[in-house]
């Protein structure tokens, strides 16, 4: 046999191992390899596809770990509309669901699932081979989401080529152990956190990089079959136990109830377990199992009449609250938490909880030892909800406020007609390490491994005291500190280098000034162009900034009369940090233009491609319409250049790009 014969073959003997592994692992949860071994045979595949490119398909196990950032999501129209639930609150209104589909079809079965807290997506494979994965968007038309679903392990890439087409839907989830792990290291980064599984399961399917969706951990549960040509199936249930053949993580349950009643205890059942599942699940889903009946149960506009969703109200713990310690944040403000013994609730553990401030305690009537009622209602940080009061020992304490700082020890104050106690002291070390994870933070300065712990190390060491410290950090300051090498310490101090050239609207905003989030930071970068003119502006022409207002431009005023202030603008500045606001656009002759890039440009990479057409005044949109004026074509430039020819849109290469700006 030939060489290049016998490297197909173990290519193609390969990816059928490893997928066969993948599905072990991540679907059945029963490893079948150790993992040096599945090192070993990931790493030969990789080498072979790296001889022959040519040999790579799609279903490659090689295809999951993410690759190209791409532009933006392409519109999917679904075929099958992607209906949602009709929601049910209690056992009458499960109980008049059923009386209405057998009004209309007679007694049936169901079959009784979890609901699953996560988001809703198709799947399609054409023979056999996974081509599209879509979110479900309006039910009509969703985005084409392919290259991030193939980054979830549990998704078979290949299944039966028999079947020649199948559209499947499940829901993508974020585990709760991995939505805990991920908070935490968010929480380390200086990030902002996910309120919930669900949150971060859609921001991390939402990523342009789908190498960022690889490491997210997303799992997909899948519930019902769209679409199968070839194959007739009578029951959901048989289709189920089908998908579960093909290779999918099907429904874990999926009890077939011969009535409401049976129904009923069995959606009590996975009621009594939720707090035992790795996921979330905020309810029960109730199906007719026959599947003709279910066609002649038919729809409303927006839901089948074949299903009813059971919400599980939102969850209410009891613990005990163990103490009451304060937390002073950035601003100063000192809030009341409960310290709990942990209780898990909506899918994660929960040993905190805000008593918002000490009104709060007061009207609850709240005691440190008490037993608590706890939820979590949409913050990502849980409440005390109310007392249990009969379960009273005689032992709890009366929580009195300190009137001292807990962190620095200055005196704290409360403004009139205010709830919230603050230590306005401008050297609360509280504040200052809050104040300078904030200036490092994404949507500010964004400086990259310049998280909470290590911002605390250095004010530890007496290495900064503000922001504006962190552009004096020599390399000796670092690379003798605990957790340091000389690769960390030389990264650091790259970071930090790099975002002395930002421009003035990260800086305000990261200069952490009450009241002044992101967006406003913008507004008044773009107003006044440097934080000189901005300085020397009085109240009124700040608050006439269009979206800014008075109580924002007194605050911007405060900041600057305070000395502490005015040392880190002079600190910033003679650091050399940029101090005026960098317009992005540079010119204008693509003004009102709108352009869409396919295929691989000879020297620009789409997102340079993406940047320069912007800077000219033009629009970049990832799908051809009517409204696109040009396509920028490279090499293998795919459907979209198709669909321009059709519709007689102007197709340009890249140096034509070029001309149009005149470089
Ligand atoms: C879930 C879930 C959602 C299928 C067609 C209409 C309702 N979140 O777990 N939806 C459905 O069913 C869809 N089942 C589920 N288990």
């Amino acid at each position: 046999m030939s060489e290049n014969r016998k490297d197909k073959e173990r290519t193609e003997e390969l990816r059928e191992i490893i997928n066969k592994h993948n599905h072990a692992y991540y679907v059945m949860d029963n490893p079948t390899v150790s993992d040096f071994e599945y090192d070993a045979l990931m790493n030969e595949l990789l080498a072979l596809e790296a001889k022959h490119p040519e040999y790579i398909t799609p279903d490659s196990p090689t295809q999951r770990v993410g690759g190209e950032v791409s532009e933006g999501f392409e519109k999917v129209t679904h075929e099958i509309q992607m209906q949602s639930l009709a929601d049910v609150f209690s056992r009458d209104e499960l109980f008049a669901f059923d009386e209405r589909v057998r009004e209309s079809v007679g007694k049936t079965e169901y079959v009784v699932e979890m609901k699953i807290d996560g988001l809703s997506v198709s799947l399609e494979y054409r023979d056999g081979t996974f081509v599209r994965g879509s979110t479900r968007g309006d039910g009509f038309v969703g985005e084409d989401i392919t290259q991030n679903l193939k980054t979830i392990k549990s998704i078979p890439l290949k299944i039966s080529d028999q079947i020649p087409y199948l559209e499947v839907r499940g829901e993508v989830y974020m585990p709760s152990a991995a939505f805990e792990k991920l908070n935490e290291q968010r929480e380390l980064d200086g990030e902002p956190l996910f309120a919930n599984p669900r949150n971060a399961a859609a921001g991390s399917l939402r990523q342009l990089d789908s190498r960022i969706t690889a490491e997210r951990n997303l799992d997909i549960i899948v519930f019902n079959i769209q679409r199968i040509d070839g194959v007739q199936l009578k029951t959901h249930r048989e289709s189920l136990d089908f998908l579960e053949k093909l290779g999918f993580k099907a429904s874990p349950s999926r009890e077939v109830c011969a009535d409401i009643e049976s129904a009923y205890d069995e959606i009590m059942k996975i009621g009594e377990m939720r707090d035992t599942l790795p996921f979330n699940i905020d309810g029960s889903v109730v199906k007719v199992n026959d599947l003709n009946l279910r066609a002649e149960l038919g729809s409303t506009a927006k839901t089948p009449k074949w299903a009813a969703a059971y919400k599980f109200p939102a969850e209410q713990k009891e613990t005990v609250m163990t103490d009451i310690v304060l937390q002073v944040g950035r601003t100063g403000a000192v809030t009341p938490n409960a310290v709990l013994k942990p209780v898990r609730v909506d899918g994660s553990t929960v040993s905190r909880a805000t008593l918002h401030n000490i009104d709060y305690i007061r009207e609850k009537d709240i005691k440190i030892g008490d037993t608590v009622v706890i939820r979590k209602a949409g913050d990502i940080i849980p409440e005390v909800v109310r007392v249990i009061t009969e379960k009273r020992t005689g032992a709890e304490r009366e929580f009195v406020m300190p009137e001292n700082c807990p962190v620095c020890g200055e005196p704290l104050v409360r403004e009139e007609n205010e709830a919230v106690i603050r230590c306005i002291s401008s050297n609360c070390p509280a504040q200052k390490a809050r104040n300078i994870i904030h200036f490092a933070s994404r949507d500010a300065m964004y400086i990259d491994g310049l998280g909470s712990a290590i911002v605390e190390q250095l004010i530890e060491n007496g290495l900064i005291d503000d922001a504006a410290d962190l552009y004096y950090l020599k390399y000796d300051d670092l690379a003798n500190l605990e957790r340091f090498g000389d690769k960390s310490a030389k990264n650091l101090l790259t970071a930090i280098e790099n975002t002395k050239q930002n421009g003035l609207d990260k800086l305000l905003f990261g200069l952490g000034i009450r009241h002044i989030g992101a967006k406003a930071a913008k507004l008044l970068a773009q107003k006044f162009l440097t934080m000189d003119a901005l300085m020397a502006a009085n109240t009124e022409d700040i608050a006439s900034v269009y979206d800014v207002g008075e109580k924002m431009a007194k605050s911007i005023k405060a900041y600057f009369e305070t000395p502490k202030s005015e040392d880190i603008i002079n600190k910033l500045k003679a650091a050399g940090v940029n101090m005026e606001f960098k317009s992005e656009i540079i010119g204008d002759a693509l003004s009102g233009k709108t352009f869409v890039l396919t295929g691989t440009l000879p020297t620009l990479k789409r997102s340079e491609a993406s940047k320069l057409i912007e800077s000219h005044g033009g629009r970049v949109s990832s799908s051809v319409s009517k409204k696109t004026d040009y396509v920028v074509a490279g090499e293998d430039a795919g459907s979209k250049l198709d669909k321009a020819s059709s519709l007689g849109i102007k197709i340009i290469g890249e140096n034509e790009l070029l001309e149009l700006i005149g470089e």
